[in-house]
C-alpha cells in the first residue's frame, strides 16, 4: 500500500507511525497538498491529506477510516484499539481530544497562512483558540491520570495520536502550548519521539 502526505501533517504522520506499529509495511509519498496539488489530485482529486491507496488499488482517505483498514490487517497481539469496552470509551475520548487539538491548530495555521491579514476574523480566532486550549487542558488531566501511557501496559492508539498531535502544536504554534503547563504530555511526547516508529517518521 502507498500512503500519500507529509509528516508535518499530523493526520499523516499518526497513520504512518501507527502502520508501522501495526507492522503494516507501506510505501510513502511525501507529497504536499499545497505545492503539489496537481500531482496529489492526480492520485486523490479531493486533494486530503492522508491519502491512502490499497494493493488493490483502492483510494482512502481520512486517517481514522484508514486507521479502522489498518486494524483490520494487523495481527491481533499488534493491534492498538483496546477490545474491553470500557478502556475503549477511554481511548476513543483520548483519541478525539488529540484530533479536535489538531483541528484546531490547522484552523488557526489556515487562518494566518492562508488569509490575507485584513480578511482574519479575530473572534474566530479566539474561539478556536479557546477550543485548542480546552483540550490540552483534558489531554492534560487524562495524562495525569494515567501512566506511562494512557490506555494501558503498552503505547496505543490513543498515545500516537496525542503524541503526534503535540508535538504538531507545539512545532506550529509553540506560543500556544506552553510545555510547562503540560509536563504529563511533555513526557508523552518525549517518550513517544524516542521510538523506532516515531523516529521512522521525523515530523521535519
Ligand atoms: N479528518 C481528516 C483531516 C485531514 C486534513 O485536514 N488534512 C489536511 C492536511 S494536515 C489537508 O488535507 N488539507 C488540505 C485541505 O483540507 O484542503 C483526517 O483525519 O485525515
Amino acid at each position: 500500500m502507498k500512503l500519500i502526505g507529509m509528516y508535518d501533517s499530523p493526520y499523516v504522520r499518526r497513520v504512518a507511525i501507527s502502520l508501522n506499529v501495526l507492522g503494516l509495511p507501506f510505501e510513502h509519498e511525501s507529497l504536499s497538498v499545497f505545492s503539489t496539488y496537481d500531482v496529489f489530485a492526480a492520485i486523490n482529486p479531493v486533494v486530503k491529506a492522508p491519502t491512502l491507496v490499497t494493493d488493490d488499488g483502492i483510494v482512502l482517505l481520512d486517517s481514522t477510516l484508514i486507521l479502522e483498514y489498518a486494524e483490520r490487517l494487523a495481527p491481533a497481539e499488534r493491534r492498538l484499539v483496546p477490545e474491553e469496552a470500557h478502556l475503549f470509551t477511554r481511548a476513543q475520548r483520548i483519541v478525539g481530544l488529540a484530533l479536535a487539538a489538531c483541528e484546531k491548530t490547522v484552523q488557526i495555521v489556515y487562518e494566518n497562512n492562508l488569509r490575507p491579514e485584513e480578511k482574519r476574523h479575530q473572534p474566530w480566532l479566539a474561539r478556536v483558540h479557546g477550543q485548542l486550549g480546552a483540550a490540552y487542558r483534558l489531554l492534560e488531566e487524562e495524562a495525569q491520570a494515567a501512566g506511562p501511557w494512557l490506555c494501558g501496559e503498552s503505547a496505543l492508539q490513543a498515545d500516537i495520536t496525542t503524541a503526534v498531535a503535540f508535538r504538531f502544536t507545539r512545532e506550529m504554534l509553540p506560543e500556544s502550548l506552553d510545555p510547562e503547563a503540560h509536563p504529563n504530555l511533555a513526557a508523552l511526547s518525549s517518550r513517544s519521539e524516542q521510538t523506532a516508529a516515531f523516529l521512522a517518521c521525523p515530523f521535519k
